[in-house]
């Protein structure tokens, strides 16, 4: 219905919305068929904001003037990562000297798009600055906890979650430490850097993030888990664990993903997929891909899923054809198997909410014939950390367009949203939602939108109004 709405031609109110009110018994009946949690969405993020979670990708600086990239990158997906920007060489090229151009580039480009940040990575053996790879000792150490305070600190307040330590365990096959000239600084380090993470930009959670962790019966997986046990049980803080989740065929998904994802949230951490890409074609590489999904669906402190890139030859591994999008920006078997995945949805346990008050349609221009609207608002799934909202907009008379303003309780945030064009107070409580196409509805008509909100500890609802033109 939709579809329909947006491609009826623009070319005068009456015989539009007499065509529509021609057919309103049918129109009445498919919304109230869409406004079923059953509601398929047409993209990634949008599909997974549903389900309270986020569809991910990584950008490169370099690409941003490629219109066919960016044009994919801003309709799918709603978590954006630095693919090398935000790296220690590219933040801290000299010691002491701080540049931010290129990643300020693709997180003010997120964030304006009302996308979320992954920050990718404070700490890490590997693309270090010159001056760093020479370091050792405590001299190290001070530099190494003075680079995750700087960076943290100046992009506090707009990084969703950063990966303070990258890869630090070795693919030893006995769950070791990699050796690095990080490690030789004493096996506190990644502790240290937690806390200097923590204390730079206290609402950002703080996630591990490896590769080759994603198989239960690994000893690296269990390298990972133990120290991320250890730093439970001692207050270290730390928040999420990120897995890479680099597959190909001698690697590939493996069958016990949901377990070692369930396992490490029983520790009291989110999980993430934060890298994902699975080299092959055709329907395999779409089963491992669903099989993702899945895996992170049955998790529900699995909060979401990045592919380490757009198009297949925006990889970093190209030849394997790893990604979701083909050369030319089509989209591969591989999407659909997503897409439907995640529209399939995940079963989540829903926390008891007694508090909650019974819903009123909020009625505006009441009487009279000047366009009027309803908002009525309904809850959805519920998190442990977040819960998801529908708003329905129901026209009272005939309406051209609409807006509708949701007010959320501090400390309440809302972290996505579908089906409309949001805009934000300077506060950050009050959402503007406007229709992302056309907002003409006939008189009783309805549509709707939705978000997802990160209570913080309070589950009020939010309070929603509805004005119309
Ligand atoms: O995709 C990144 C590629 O452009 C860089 O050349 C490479 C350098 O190490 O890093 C790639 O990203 C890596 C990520 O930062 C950490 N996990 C492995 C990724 C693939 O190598």
């Amino acid at each position: 219905m939709h579809t329909k709405l947006h491609a009826t031609p623009r070319h005068g109110w009456r015989p539009r919305a007499a065509a529509l009110a021609a057919t309103a018994g049918l129109v009445l009946t498919t919304f109230a068929a869409i406004s079923t949690p059953a509601q398929a969405a047409s993209t990634l993020g949008a599909s997974a904001a549903e389900k309270g979670r986020y569809y991910g990708t990584a950008i490169a600086a370099g690409r941003m003037g490629d219109s066919t990239y960016m044009t994919i990158a801003n309709r799918e997906f709603n978590m954006i990562t630095a693919e090398n920007e935000m790296k220690m060489d590219a933040t801290e090229p000299s010691q002491g000297r701080f540049t931010f151009t290129n990643g300020d580039r693709i997180v003010n480009w997120a964030l304006s798009n009302g996308k979320r940040v992954r920050g990718h990575t404070l700490a890490w053996h590997a693309q270090q600055p010159g001056w760093m790879q020479s370091m050792s000792g405590s001299a190290l150490r001070n530099a190494l906890i003075n680079h995750v305070t700087q960076v943290a600190s100046y992009y506090r307040g707009k990084v969703y979650a950063w990966d303070v330590v990258n890869e630090a365990f070795a693919d030893d096959g006995r769950g070791s430490r990699r050796d690095s000239n990080l490690q030789r600084t004493g096996n506190d380090w990644i502790e240290a850097a937690f806390r200097a993470a923590r204390a730079a930009d206290p609402n950002a959670k703080l996630c591990y993030n490896d590769y080759n962790t994603d198989n239960w019966s690994h000893a690296k997986t269990q390298g990972v888990y133990n120290m991320v046990k250890d730093f439970k049980a001692r207050g270290v803080p730390i928040d999420c664990v990120g897995f890479q989740a680099h597959f190909n065929s001698g690697n590939p998904v493996p069958s016990n993903y949901h377990t070692t994802l369930q396992n490490f949230a029983d520790l009291g951490v989110d999980v993430q997929i934060t890298e994902l890409d699975i080299e092959g074609s055709g329907s395999s590489q779409a089963q491992q891909y669903q099989g993702v999904v899945q895996a992170c669906l049955a998790v529900s402190r699995c909060t979401g899923i990045t592919v380490w890139g757009v198009r297949d030859t925006d990889s970093w591994r190209a030849s394997g054809t790893p990604l979701l999008f083909d050369g030319s920006g089509n989209k591969k078997a591989a999407y659909t198997s997503v897409l439907n995945a995640l529209n399939a949805g995940g079963t989540t346990t829903p926390t008891p909410n007694p508090t909650n008050p019974t819903p009123t349609p909020t009625p505006t221009n009441p009487g009279g014939g000047s366009p009027s609207c309803t908002a009525t608002y309904s809850e959805g799934q519920k998190w442990g950390d977040r819960f998801n909202g529908t708003v329905t907009i129901r026209a009272t008379t005939n309406i051209s367009s609409w807006q509708s303003t949701v007010t959320v309780r501090s400390p309440q945030k809302i972290i996505a949203t579908w089906n409309g064009s949001p805009t934000w107070d300077s506060s950050g409580n009050v959402m503007t939602m406007r229709p992302s196409g056309s907002g003409a509805l006939a008189a009783g008509q309805s549509t709707s939108f939705g978000f997802t909100v990160q209570h913080n500890g309070n589950w009020t609802w939010p309070s929603v109004t509805c004005a119309a033109s």
